[in-house]
């Protein structure tokens, strides 16, 4: 059976048991089936999220999120407030951001510590998309940078790996995507924002752009990246800050 049937009729499969609400217990067992049940699975709202996500996963695993056109760029970007910067960060902002650091490490066969500047030598990709937030507003920008794939093949991850966690220089933004979203080619570490640096209120100087999920899966301020096969280890094994906050831990659009 080719690939497409094959996810078809899983997908059919899995929409046909959770039409009914005793139904999703039933889907969730079909996702489970085919490794397709995200980190927050359990609660009241488990099993809708399963298959969310599964349903996405099966369809739109290659899927590209929209791109405007440089007319579309909104005039006005409306920058979510960030709490107020601690000093090391302000010391590493007057300084350029010379000194500012992505580790990436885990299920890796070379781990690295990369500067903006390192970063700046990978392949370099342009987007125009759009940042959405779960309370309804959003705006479009274009975003440079360099996508996640490239520095993921720099260090050569594992076969076992299945997420890559990231982490903000804001302690309390963390999140989480699975290989479908880090090897995708819209997925970026963003270090630019329309004509010039990304500026801080936007996440500069790094922030990860996962455009086919809502906006705050795309955290800012990026200091670290590990990969893994196993997200119950960070955190409150929800697989990310979201969902310790009552937001799903998948988010896609
Ligand atoms: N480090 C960090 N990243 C973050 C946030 C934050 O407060 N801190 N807010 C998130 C949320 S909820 C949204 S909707 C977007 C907002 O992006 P914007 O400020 O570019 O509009 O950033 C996300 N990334
Ligand atoms: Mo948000």
């Amino acid at each position: 059976m080719s690939d497409i049937s094959r996810r078809t009729l899983i997908t059919r499969g899995l929409v046909a048991a959770g039409a009914g609400l005793s139904g999703l217990a039933a889907a969730s067992r079909i996702a489970d089936r085919y490794g397709l049940i995200p980190p927050d699975h359990g609660g009241v709202y488990g099993p809708g999220e399963t298959l969310t996500y599964a349903v996405h996963r099966l369809l739109t695993r290659r899927s590209l999120a929209r791109e405007f056109s440089r007319s579309e760029i909104s005039t006005a970007p409306f920058a979510n407030e960030t709490g107020p910067k601690p000093e090391a960060f302000r010391r590493l902002e007057a300084d350029g951001f010379k000194g500012w650091t992505l580790s990436v490490d885990g299920l890796v066969a070379r781990p690295v510590s990369l500067s903006l500047a390192d970063l700046k030598h990978l392949p370099v990709r342009h987007q125009i998309t759009q940042v959405a937030c779960e309370e309804g507003w959003s705006y479009v920008a274009e975003w440079i940078g360099t996508p996640l794939i490239e520095v993921l093949n720099a260090v050569g991850i594992l076969p076992q790996a299945r997420y890559v966690v990231y982490f903000s220089f804001e302690r309390d933004w963390w999140e989480s995507i699975d290989m479908a979203d880090a090897l995708h080619p819209q997925t970026l570490l963003t270090y630019a924002m329309n004509d010039g640096d990304l500026p801080v209120p936007f996440g500069g100087p790094l922030r990860l752009r996962v455009p086919r999920q809502l906006g705050y899966k795309s955290v800012k301020y990026v200091t670290r990246m590990t990969v893994t096969d196993d997200l119950t280890r960070f955190g409150k094994g929800l697989g990310s800050a979201s969902p310790e906050g009552g937001y799903a831990w998948y988010a896609g659009i």
